[in-house]
């Protein structure tokens, strides 16, 4: 604690200036640069051709899909074995790559007109769409190169002055965009991270770059797949220039051109073809989540439950943070704060509750502690470069950790979690696992965000699945490959239900196995605004499940902060509350009469939007777009767009504009071209390419739906349990002609992946609607209504397949006709003013 505290009071700048000052010592280190040289031999293969270069390296440059290129440039001359982290392993596809060579240049080209030019004197690569207009190529005046000594490799890529960039993960840059900024990759523990401080807890160098020519937005993506310390800089430096490089290793990256049409939407599905996508959630991930470092004993967990019913408000899910444990072991309980484990647990399951795990990486050195003796037993440990068992200090004291690069510890840790999930409990929160240790007694001061004791010793040693290495190179995977364990685990000790699994540190690809949340974020109104840009990077990152704590973790909300934190945070994909020991009460209810209200209100409007949400996931499974979704994604020829960092896409047809202003109760909101938006409460219709200020008091969240769309809902539940027992109504933006769909399933298990869901068309055109249903589901929830919203006039004669409906009512003041349906499926509705 005492160091928290001391941190806190240190003023930003003299800790700036330190950590600038440390980052900066290993690239002063040595200096041995040579150039890539000029291409000597090439050698064709079916996807591509490898070249010899004068330095002595060799590259390869193939297509890995027909508007994916993918770039591989090892120093030294030898590839290794071909093994990534981040790459989905399955099967991979043959693409078969044109070669054309001239005296100059080579050629590649992709059946659809993907094309790459190859400079040979020096080496240059440019990366051409099948319109033939350049995507990105190599500076001219910086090629390729590396340091023989050191084994760090760099490169230059030209950039236009007014292109933008996002992604690269979780970044918790000054602005939304990543222009003019330089970001590192090294995972760090960040406890109460300042804005603009870099790197925190992810690792992913994947972005995203837009830029409009000729009144289009063209995107392209590029993903160096490194696993040691990167950088990206982004024109700070040289403004002319992305600079990127890696501390080791190849120099490995993949350019996504977003095929003819450059759009962000292509973009994000190759690169997720490529890293693969999370899959579907199991519903009540969905729902509302409680935290709080931490909620014991027993007796307090059940108060905790039993006041969220009491107060109306709902919730899915409870944690349990490190206190629930012996003494710190994990997959241990600490009896007397929780004597009886599995009937606490099926006791908040038969109020619809579930329970959410932390476990974190360290095991503590004891030796009458079975995880301990088993581990070391099984030689399941991380060793030092002298081969010894590594220890450091975590909340258990002493520690020491699995190596998750080691397919055997990642087993042997996973099935621990058996006992568990024989308890009931429903999923696991995996922390600390940068991994994050705490300085010793003994360590040299000052205690810095990235002091480099706080993590494990660079040349410690991993298995790292058959590529054995140091820790500066899987010092990045670590976490993500924790998260792999757990979930891989749950997946086979629990094999008819979705595993939930949520993780601090990652890497690309971590999507595949796990839900994400932006770690010790801050009580304030500028981390409010900080959370919104940081979760969009995130979702154009590949990564979908992803949250921050609401209400800050560190410090304490004002209940104007909190509510209008938990509004901003309502309709994004992982919505949790949590907060630091030393914090006051932060449940919604914990506000004042007032203020529980108000967060009721915000959490009952989640809960009615679950079936879309829940739509919007199953799209990220199929397409790789992002839940939580940031304008341009959708907008990418409005340049407006681009710097649009208040406001947020969920899907396609919710757009939504928190309030992340004190004391304000009004506030400005983009409208994007090329749709017209309706305000959810009063049916107010705007126009795309416009601004206009909204109003928002306290207990309402500024949300539009996009004409045309049609948008499921449900009334209010407590909890998820509940949903399948309620009938669905739909939102209907009228006032334009537009197509949805709709995604049921079961909410768990494994069904829907053989037949067992089923998807309803909407056809939404002046005056009728028109509903189609495709797929198996059998437990069909019925449709009770349909909300036209938008309506400025009183209907005539509303008919459902033909038959009038009794009483549609309508209300001019939100501007909405409810028509009720009758119990069989209706397939039309028509009369609708
Ligand atoms: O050293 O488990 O980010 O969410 O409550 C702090 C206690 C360890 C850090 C996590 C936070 C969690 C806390 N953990």
């Amino acid at each position: 604690m005492n160091e928290r505290l001391t941190r806190r009071e240190r003023s930003a700048p003299r800790l700036f200036l330190l950590t600038a000052v440390l980052l900066l010592v290993p690239a002063s280190a040595s200096a041995a640069w040579r150039e890539a040289g000029d291409v000597r031999t090439v050698t064709r293969q079916a996807d591509g051709v490898v070249l010899l270069l004068t330095s002595g390296a060799r590259v390869a440059v193939t297509f890995r899909d027909l508007e994916t290129v993918r770039v591989r440039l090892a120093p030294s001359g030898r590839f290794e074995r071909d093994f990534s982290y981040a790459v989905e392993s399955k099967d991979r596809k043959t693409v078969a790559a044109n070669v054309a060579e001239t005296p100059d240049e080579i050629r590649l080209s992709s059946l659809n007109g993907t094309t790459v030019v190859i400079k040979r004197r020096p080496f240059l690569v440019a990366v051409k769409d099948a319109e033939g207009r350049t995507v990105v190529e190599d500076d001219l005046a910086h090629p390729v190169v590396f340091d023989t000594e050191t084994g760090a490799v760099e490169m230059s890529k030209r950039r236009a002055e007014w292109e933008t960039y996002y992604g690269l993960g979780e970044k918790a840059g000054p602005t939304f965009y990543l222009n003019s900024q330089r970001f590192v990759m090294w995972n760090t523990d960040t406890y109460g991270y300042p804005r603009g401080l870099d790197p925190i807890y992810q690792s992913i160098g994947f972005f995203v770059a837009l830029r409009r020519e000729q009144g289009r937005g063209l995107a392209y993506g590029l993903f160096l797949d490194n696993t040691s310390r990167t950088f990206f800089d982004m024109g700070k430096t040289d403004p002319s220039r992305l600079h990127i490089g890696a501390a080791g290793g190849e120099l490995n990256y993949y350019v996504f051109t977003g095929g003819r049409e450059r759009a962000p939407r292509a973009v994000l599905r190759d690169y997720t073809d490529l890293t693969g996508r999370a899959p579907l959630p199991p519903l009540w991930a969905l729902g509302n989540q409680q935290s709080r470092w931490s909620y014991f004993p027993e007796a307090r967990v059940r108060e905790i439950a039993r006041r969220f019913r009491e107060t109306r408000i709902p919730a899915d899910v409870i944690y349990l943070d490190i206190d629930y444990m012996d003494g710190f072991r994990v997959f241990t309980w600490d009896r007397s704060r929780f004597p009886d484990p599995a009937r606490l647990i099926s006791d908040l399951r038969a109020e619809g509750f579930r329970v959410v795990l932390i476990i974190d990486p360290g095991i503590k050195v004891d030796p009458n502690y079975h995880v301990y003796k088993e581990g070391q037993a099984g030689g399941h440990f991380v060793k030092t470069a002298a081969g010894a068992e590594l220890h450091a200090t975590v909340w258990p004291g002493v520690c020491a950790f699995p190596d998750f690069t080691d397919p055997k510890a990642r087993d042997w840790f996973g099935s621990y979690y058996r006992q568990h999930l024989d308890e009931g409990v429903a999923g696991f929160w995996n922390d600390m696992n940068e991994p994050g240790v705490f300085l010793s007694e003994e360590t040299p001061k000052p205690d810095l965000y990235h002091h480099p004791m706080k993590t494990f010793p660079l040349d410690a040693r991993h298995a790292a699945d058959g590529q054995p290495g140091t820790h500066a190179r899987y010092h990045n995977v670590y976490g993500m490959q924790m998260a792999r364990a757990t979930f891989e685990s749950n997946r086979r000790l629990r094999p008819g239900a979705r595993p939930f699994v949520l993780t601090r540190a990652g890497y690309a690809g971590v999507q595949r196995y796990s839900a994400v949340w932006t770690g010790d974020n801050v009580a304030s109104w500028d981390h409010l605004r900080l959370s919104v840009t940081m979760l969009l990077n995130l979702g154009v990152s590949g990564v979908p499940m992803v949250g921050a704590d609401v209400g800050g973790f560190s410090g304490n909300p004002s209940p104007e902060l909190y509510a209008r934190w938990l509004q901003a945070a309502a309709l994004s994909p992982f919505f949790r509350s949590h907060s630091e020991q030393v914090s006051k009460p932060h449940e919604p209810y914990s506000f004042g009469d007032e203020f529980t209200a108000v967060n009721r209100r915000t959490i009952e409007m989640r809960y009615r939007l679950l079936p879309y949400l829940y739509t919007v996931f199953h799209e990220h499974t199929k397409t790789g777009a992002p839940v939580m979704r940031p304008l341009w994604f959708e907008y990418p020829s409005d340049e407006r767009t681009y710097m649009a960092d208040d406001q947020y896409l969920v899907g396609r047809d919710l757009l939504v504009a928190p309030v992340v202003v004190e004391a304000t109760t009004k506030r400005r909101v983009y409208f994007p071209r090329g749709d017209a938006w309706l305000d959810w409460w009063t049916g107010r219709r705007y126009e795309g390419g416009t601004d206009a200020e909204i109003e928002a008091p306290l207990d309402r969240l500024p949300l539009f739906a996009r004409v045309g769309a049609v948008i499921p809902t449900q009334p209010v539940v407590q909890h998820t349990g509940e949903m399948l027992k309620t009938p669905l109504t739909l939102v209907a933006a009228r006032g334009g002609a537009g197509t949805s769909s709709f995604y049921e399933d079961a909410g768990e298990g494994y069904e829907h992946l053989r037949g067992a869901s089923r998807t309803t068309t909407a056809a939404l055109e002046p005056g009728r609607l028109r509903l189609t249903r495709a797929g198996a589901y059998a437990v069909s929830r019925p449709l009770a209504a349909v909300e036209f919203l938008g309506v400025e006039t009183a209907p005539g004669e509303v008919r459902a397949d033909g038959r009038p409906v009794a009483n549609p009512a309508f209300d001019a003041a939100s501007r909405r006709l409810v028509v009720q349906l009758p119990a069989a499926a209706v397939g039309e509705i028509t009369g609708v003013p």
